[in-house]
């Protein structure tokens, strides 16, 4: 390899990210020992960054293992799965793949808004299941005259919101402050935004800061003929309330990407047929997936080699960024 660097990899990566990494550094694939344990007490000593691919977790247990670990490279976005706050705290660097999939995920949310609206995936498995012969599909709810609230109006919101805009349809936001640049109306808590509207988008971040941010109170806020999307997180929503508001038609309907124990999905989400369901695909087309994994690479080799790195997430301390040198 290019740098005398060990460099851990708990979870598979794209195979075009792997054959770069280990043309980079001596790459310790965890997932293929067949004593994980006894791999990682080996390597530990050594490795000085970690490549996180999928949902792999690096937690503060596993970072407080390795000494010498000055870089974090996750894939995606959302990092909830690597505990940032512990690494920037003792001058580990992380960095995830923002901007390369905001249009990606946003063009996922309003297909997911426009197919949970008006009911698509059951039109096409009422056409596939021979009924149109019998009769036409019942007419469907619309998107026409409704207003969207964005939960987190970031990259992704932003992106959401201008679509949104494109179709004719009213946007307000909430987040943690008013963004002083942006016209939409803004309402300070999530229950606001909730009462306000009736198509509920979330894009915040998960972790414990969001987690439960959807309660059966703002549900219910969002009302009988509400509908609730989610492609941030599962954490974010309380699934067993969703469950019950869809059940018993507190909301008319949700759209979900995302879930509370992915790959596991609830039954009784599943038996919802007022529920449209997604396995987690937001960004999940070759062209974006190829975009977020070079970012990786490109990071850990600034990294490697003493440059500033791409795409630090705001919990890593600049003065962690000096690189490997
Ligand atoms: C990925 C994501 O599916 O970017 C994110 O935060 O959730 C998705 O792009 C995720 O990184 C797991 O591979």
């Amino acid at each position: 390899p290019r740098f005398d660097i060990d460099l851990l990899m708990p979870a598979p990566m794209m195979p075009f990210v792997m054959e770069r990494l280990d043309q980079a550094f001596r790459v310790c694939k965890l997932w293929l020992a067949a004593d994980r344990e006894a791999l990682l007490a080996g390597v530990a000593p050594r490795i000085r960054a970690i490549a996180a691919g999928g949902s792999a977790a690096v937690t503060a247990d596993l970072m407080a293992r390795l000494p010498r670990l000055e870089c974090v490279a996750g894939f995606g976005v959302g990092y909830d799965a690597i505990d940032a706050a512990w690494a920037g705290a003792h001058g580990i660097t992380v960095t995830n793949t923002p901007d390369v999939l905001t249009e990606e995920v946003a063009d996922t949310a309003l297909a997911l808004i426009l197919m949970t609206v008006r009911r698509l995936p059951q039109a096409e498995r009422y056409l596939r299941a021979g009924r149109w012969l019998e009769k036409a599909f019942p007419l469907s709810p619309t998107l026409r005259g409704r207003t969207a609230g964005i939960l987190g109006l970031g990259r992704i919101g932003k992106a959401i919101a201008q679509r949104l805009a494109a179709f004719g349809v009213a946007v307000h936001y909430h987040g943690r402050q008013r963004q002083a640049d942006v016209a939409l109306p803004y309402h300070a808590t999530p229950l606001d935004l909730a009462r306000a509207v009736d198509v509920l988008v979330v894009v915040t971040p998960g972790g414990p800061e969001t987690r439960g941010l959807v309660n059966g109170a703002v549900l219910e806020a969002l009302g009988s003929d509400g509908v609730l999307i989610n492609i941030a997180r599962g954490t974010v929503v309380d699934e067993d309330a969703l469950i019950a508001a869809l059940r018993d038609g507190t909301i008319l309907g949700a759209g979900l990407d995302v879930f509370a124990q992915e790959p596991t999905v609830p039954q009784a989400l599943l038996d919802l047929d007022n529920a449209v369901l997604l396995p987690h695909v937001g960004s999940a087309t070759l062209h974006t997936r190829q975009a977020m994994g070079q970012l990786v690479v490109d990071n850990l080799l600034a990294w490697a080699e003493g440059r500033p790195v791409l795409t630090p997430v705001p919990e890593t301390p600049a003065r962690s960024t000096r690189g490997a040198g």
